[in-house]
């Protein structure tokens, strides 16, 4: 093992109410949890958080990941393989710090690990890294993905065979600095009656590893059509997308930040707009809340984090998983993560 942390008892979680799931892993802390199944398998592609010593911010300095480890698993409930270090940010060339919540696709033989990370100017992009396994290890292409930025990629790939990222996340995911499309340091979350900043999406190309179109804000918008206000800030989009189809529809979910919701709409297209349904995850012990959904031999499932293995300590996670329902009109039914 490379990690320095040390692993809590398993009577830390006392003081914290009774989860509905433990954690996949205890002897490192995992979190923002993209799940896929690959060869049969799922396989999970979490942040691996450590404890960096620097105190807490509103810009996230905290998070100060430095690699990625890929849990597996061939039942829910059953045992997690942890794949050990995957990649590592001293292999990333273009890398300054903090690797943040990854994804991954695989498409024609290859896997690919997609990553955010802030360059060497303290400015987030998006990173791609390829390996003949969904395990790893991964090899990191020299640059980042061209016309990339912020954080939080997630990688959908419709029946159709096209692939689609979803990005971005605000505060110090940096999403407010893009509004104009340029890079812009001053750049604010919007307040008040104004639109929320929108996700970005963009099509991937054949190979994988570029954006085939220009990038898109994505609109998350209410009953009536309109796209929700910034000063929304229980529905608003912050962070963490993920987008999965169900019967034919697009379900793109997003955390709402300091609100901690999961929340998610429902679209005809991959490009929106998504009109917003409510709460997949109420807010969890911990800031953050990120999670993933999937299907595995019929059942959906839920990946989540929280910081109860920790004792609350919001930058040292742990991946758990539940099971998700849908209702007959294909709404989904709110999670609560703790037994009441
Ligand atoms: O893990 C670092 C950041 O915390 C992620 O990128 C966000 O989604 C939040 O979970």
């Amino acid at each position: 093992k490379t990690e320095t942390e040390t692993t809590p008892k398993k009577d830390s979680t006392e003081h914290f109410p009774k989860s509905i799931a433990e954690p996949l892993v205890t002897d490192i802390y995992t979190a923002d949890p993209s799940a896929h199944v690959f060869d049969n398998k799922i396989y999970i592609y979490p942040s691996h958080d450590i404890e960096a010593g620097i105190p807490e911010n509103d810009n996230g300095d905290h998070f100060d990941m430095r690699d990625y480890h890929i849990l597996s698993m061939d039942s829910v409930g059953g045992p997690v393989t942890d794949h050990g270090v995957a990649l590592d940010i001293k292999n990333i060339p273009w890398a300054g710090r903090q690797l943040w919540a990854p994804d991954a696709a695989f498409s024609k033989g290859t896997y690919y690990l997609y990553f955010p990370v802030k360059d060497k100017e303290d400015v987030f992009h998006i990173g791609v890294a390829t390996s003949k396994s969904p395990a790893g290890p991964f090899t990191a292409q020299p640059k980042p993905i061209a016309g990339s930025y912020s954080i939080d990629p997630a990688v959908f790939q419709d029946t159709d065979g096209k692939s689609y990222m979803y990005f971005g996340g605000i505060w110090g995911g940096q999403l407010q600095r893009w509004i104009t499309g340029k890079y812009d340091t001053l750049g604010k979350e919007p307040e008040g009656d104004v639109p929320a900043i929108g996700p970005r999406m963009a099509r991937l190309s054949k190979d994988m590893l570029k954006f085939d179109e220009p990038v898109k804000e994505i609109k998350v918008i209410d009953k009536d059509g309109k796209p929700l206000l910034a000063k929304d800030h229980d529905r608003r989009f912050f962070e963490a997308s993920w987008m999965h189809k169900y019967n034919g529809k697009y379900y793109f979910s997003y955390s709402t930040g300091d609100t901690h919701f999961i929340a998610y709409g429902i679209g005809d297209s991959p490009y929106g707009p998504f009109t917003y349904q409510g709460v997949i995850l109420k807010p969890v012990i911990g800031w953050t809340n990120h999670h993933s959904i999937v299907e595995y031999k019929g059942q959906w499932y839920l990946f989540f984090h929280d910081s109860i293995l920790s004792k609350g300590k919001t930058h040292l996670r742990s991946v758990k998983v539940t099971r998700l329902q849908y209702r007959p009109d294909g709404t989904i039914e709110t999670i609560n993560a703790y037994r009441e």
